[in-house]
């Protein structure tokens, strides 16, 4: 049995509380769904097994370019964020694993294991970090890292990732993600060709040293920190990338990183069906990278992707199997309460999914009758989902209402008094 870090008496006090008219709502929910031939439960049990990463570094405030103004009670190391993120699945049961970034993270791998296991948790896909300067590191990657120009600093770069994977394996992940900032901020910096091919060489040395049950996931971002131009910088290089490769190769999609209006669902329908999606960073924005709390700007694209996974879950597509993961930022909100709430608005999104007509929507599209079409995927995003999220957390252990249990708890108080405020820290977007 697994410790847990708020009190079992606090969870059983406000679940107790809030039970009765959830029963009532799941019940009322369930008749409804009864109707239009959904069985209630069955879309439950999926949601309970819909699991999504927390990344080590969304539980300490991110910051912007511009500041950084830290919460209360931070996490000092990785081991106290480990912690944060045991509250966060204890309350959710939603987030079994947690993705490490290196060298943020950077600890004895055994230490790391029993840390995590003592809660209960794995580990989800290790971070490469070549786009910043560790304290010791020989050679500086300003200009770049895996593509920059000179060879000793791209040969450092393929070691810190084979570094990476190393550790992965005692910690008993299963895939590195490599995401670089390389790239230009004046035309005529780089030459792309180049540069690409200095790249693809390099990541195929890392390939080389991955496990035979492992996957690399490559992250397009189309700007930021070079603005001009971005090594790998959408889902067009980035599938080129997984198929120069190999197998084991796919392509991360992390929902921040396009131009403003691209059709995400499309992107990761052709990477499903050309069978090269790995995975999801999930998070929201207005503008660009913004790191914001998954479904807080835009729920109906999240609900859009999800309506192509679980297409794709129910068809069987062969190999389809998305690894999902939350990377945040979190400036203002408490970044705990944030990632809770995202988890269970990815799962959200899932259930609403799982909600489609899909035999009425294929006959709708085959008929060329658009507003049907459309109002089919509606009828499923409109559904009040809420009550198959929460007796889902209420049937695995966690909380009803997450973010109140966590309230009641005053976890956060708890550890602002063991925790000294720290200066700097080790926060990122990526
Ligand atoms: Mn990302």
């Amino acid at each position: 049995m697994s410790e847990t870090i708020i009190s079992a008496e606090i969870v059983e006090k406000d679940n107790t509380a809030r039970k009765p008219d959830l029963e009532r709502d799941y019940a009322s929910l369930g008749e409804r769904l009864d109707r239009r031939g959904i069985a209630i439960d069955a879309v439950r049990d999926k949601v309970e097994k819909f699991a999504v990463a927390i990344p080590s570094w969304g539980v300490g405030t991110g910051g912007t370019r511009f500041a950084r103004f830290p919460g209360a009670g931070e996490p000092r190391d990785i081991f106290d964020k480990i912690e944060d993120c045991a509250v966060i699945n204890q309350l959710t049961q939603a987030t079994p694993t947690v993705s490490l970034h290196i060298p943020w993270d950077k600890a004895d791998p055994n230490r790391l294991k029993q840390a995590a296991s003592r809660f209960g948790l794995g580990f989800d896909a290790m971070n490469s970090n070549t786009f910043s300067d560790a304290r010791d590191q020989k050679l500086s990657y300003k200009f770049g890292s895996l593509s920059h120009a000179d060879a000793g600093t791209r040969r450092q770069a393929v070691e810190h990732n084979l570094e990476c994977i190393e550790i992965g394996k005692t910690l008993g992940s299963k895939a590195l993600t490599v995401w670089i900032g390389d790239g230009s901020n004046f035309p005529g910096q780089v030459n792309f060709a180049k540069a690409f091919e200095r790249y693809l060489d390099a990541m195929k040395e890392v390939y080389a040293g991955l496990p035979a049950d492992w996957k690399l996931f490559t992250e397009h971002k189309m700007y930021e920190p070079a603005f001009y131009s971005t090594v790998v910088q959408d889902w067009g290089t980035n599938y080129l990338i997984a198929k120069e490769l190999g197998d084991k190769a796919f392509c991360l999609v992390d929902l921040g990183h396009h131009a403003p209006n691209v059709n995400i669902e499309m992107i990761v329908s052709r990477l499903i069906q050309f069978k090269k999606l790995g995975g999801f960073h999930f998070n929201d924005s207005k503008y660009g990278d913004d790191d914001l709390d998954a479904g807080s700007i835009d729920p109906y694209r999240l609900f859009l992707v999800f309506n192509e996974l679980v297409d794709a879950e129910l068809s069987g597509v062969e190999g389809f199997d998305p690894a999902h993961m939350l990377d945040q930022s979190h400036n203002v909100t408490d970044p705990i309460e944030s990632l809770m709430l995202s988890a269970v608005e990815v799962q959200r999104a899932y259930a609403q999914a799982l909600l489609i007509d899909r035999k009425a929507l294929e006959a709708f599209q085959d008929g060329n009758d658009a507003l049907m079409a459309t109002q089919t995927l509606k009828a499923a995003y409109r559904t009040d989902v809420e009550p198959i999220l929460a007796m889902a957390r209420l049937k695995t252990g966690g909380a009803i209402d997450p973010v109140a249990t966590y309230r009641a708890a005053g976890y956060r108080a708890k550890v602002a008094a063991e925790r000294p405020a720290v200066v700097g820290g080790s926060g990122g977007i990526v």
